[in-house]
């Protein structure tokens, strides 16, 4: 016999994650342009078995059934991404009205059922037409994200409320710029750094354009992950921690940069970027995934940590370490780092990829231990005010293509019927209870 979750506070927001490339396919459909991600998936080697998201869930045309599952399953939010290259099929210029009408049905559909939409502007589908003009190296990038926030909050600002900025620009960086692992397959490790600040000044001027607009609760997105330090030396760590967590978070809540990386930064900071990227946000987004075991690399590395395998924790079908109490540590961490600048936190994203099959009790296992670990953390006296798992759906798991299956929803890929997971029916009676 499990003990029944402990119960959460009034108000406190369960919802689900998505993100538009991962499951709307329709890439060329209503005008549409292609995405960073169409070309990455699309160059032969990038992808695992050469997926892409060129049909993904079919979200697109299906919104209706899946809003239909999110209002069963009783979650009060759904959190979703709008495709900046339906809205701006090259990056900038007026707004497409046939890509914008797509997230005004999914917003309307949402509100008939009593969900409270939640659009994350940029989960890392870049229009390639930016891209072509140097991404997020180049500056003007920022500016054009602030310019499509205002388009996208233009149109759907008088229903929407609450807004996301970014996705996890760590692994938009880290991925996308520095590994060349994610779209758009760059390799340039320590010299990627712009993308972080260009990031965060879009981001900056993103929550301006929102605010402009009428939105009520704006955050941005992190990804953030406890450092454990593997051996007796902490520098590594504390150099690992500085770029995964507080190059995100010390600007946007202090209005800084950790000092090592002011200094890498110089060169691309102007006067009055931090104050925009510091417009104050009502609430962070924090997704969770595992701790980070970090220990001293090698002296000719070309790196200054070196990422080692934490064992002895079970493991989810993607090999990573299924570590409950890391997200109590985090979110206390966040609380004793960064005191009274710390705003209200969500976690926008959580959850562990599984095999096929619909039987998922490692799945309710993993959810059930990290709500207690959520609740832990209000009790230590953090302000934590919602959950979101990933993922409503199986999806296009980036450059794992469809093998790693992160749905309460099962997917299959051949005839795209959904089927939900012993999980759901789980989540459903604890959101219910
Ligand atoms: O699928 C991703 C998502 O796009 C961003 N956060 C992590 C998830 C699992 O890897």
């Amino acid at each position: 016999m499990v003990d029944p979750l402990p119960r959460f506070p009034q108000g406190f927001l369960f919802g689900c994650s998505t993100a538009a490339y991962q499951i709307e396919g329709a890439v060329h459909e209503d005008g549409r342009g292609p995405s960073i991600w169409d070309t990455f998936a699309h160059t032969p080697g990038r992808t695992l078995g050469g997926d892409t998201g060129d049909v993904a869930c079919d979200h697109y045309h299906r919104f209706g059934e899946d809003v239909a599952l999110l209002a069963d399953l009783g979650v009060g939010a759904y959190r979703f991404s709008i495709a900046w290259p339906r809205v701006q099929p090259t990056g900038s210029g007026g707004p497409d009205a046939a890509g914008l009408g797509f997230y005004d049905r999914l917003v309307d559909a949402l509100l008939e059922r009593g969900i409270v939409p939640l659009p994350t502007l940029y989960h890392w589908d870049l229009p390639q037409a930016l891209e072509d003009r140097g991404g997020w190296l180049d500056r003007d990038t920022a500016a054009r994200l602030g310019d499509y926030a205002g388009h996208v909050a233009a149109r759907l600002g008088d229903r929407v409320r609450r807004w996301i900025t970014l996705n996890e620009p760590v692994v938009h960086m880290a991925q996308g710029y520095a590994y060349g692992t994610h779209a758009p397959g760059r390799s340039l490790l320590l010299d990627a750094l712009p993308v972080a600040h260009h990031q965060l000044l879009g981001h900056g001027l993103a929550v301006q354009a929102l605010r402009a607009a009428g939105a009520q609760e704006v955050m941005l997105t992190n990804n953030c992950t406890p450092v454990w330090a593997d051996g007796d030396d902490p520098t590594p760590a504390a150099v690992y921690d500085a770029f995964h967590n507080r190059l995100f978070n010390d600007p946007v809540l202090l209005g800084s940069y950790p000092d090592f990386l002011a200094a890498a930064l110089d060169p691309v900071v102007h006067d009055g970027d931090l104050a925009t990227i510091r417009t104050p946000i009502d609430a962070l987004g924090v997704n969770y995934y595992n701790p980070t075991l970090v220990g001293a690399a090698a002296p000719d590395a070309p790196l200054p940590f070196e990422l080692r395998p934490i064992e002895g924790y079970p493991t989810t079908a993607f090999g990573w370490p299924v570590v409950p109490q890391g997200l109590t540590e985090l979110l206390t961490g966040l609380r004793d780092t960064y005191g009274d600048a710390l705003p209200p936190v969500y976690i926008t994203e959580n959850g562990c990829s599984t095999t096929e099959g619909t039987d998922d009790r490692f799945r309710i296992d993993y959810l059930d231990a990290h709500l207690r670990a959520v609740h832990a953390a209000i009790a230590a006296g953090v302000d934590v005010r919602g959950y979101f798992v990933w993922s409503l759906l199986d999806n296009f798991e980036w450059a794992e293509g469809y093998s790693q299956r992160f749905g309460l929803v099962h997917v299959d890929f051949a005839t795209l019927r959904r089927t939900p997971r012993d999980s759901y029916h789980w989540l459903r009676s604890v959101i219910g209870s």
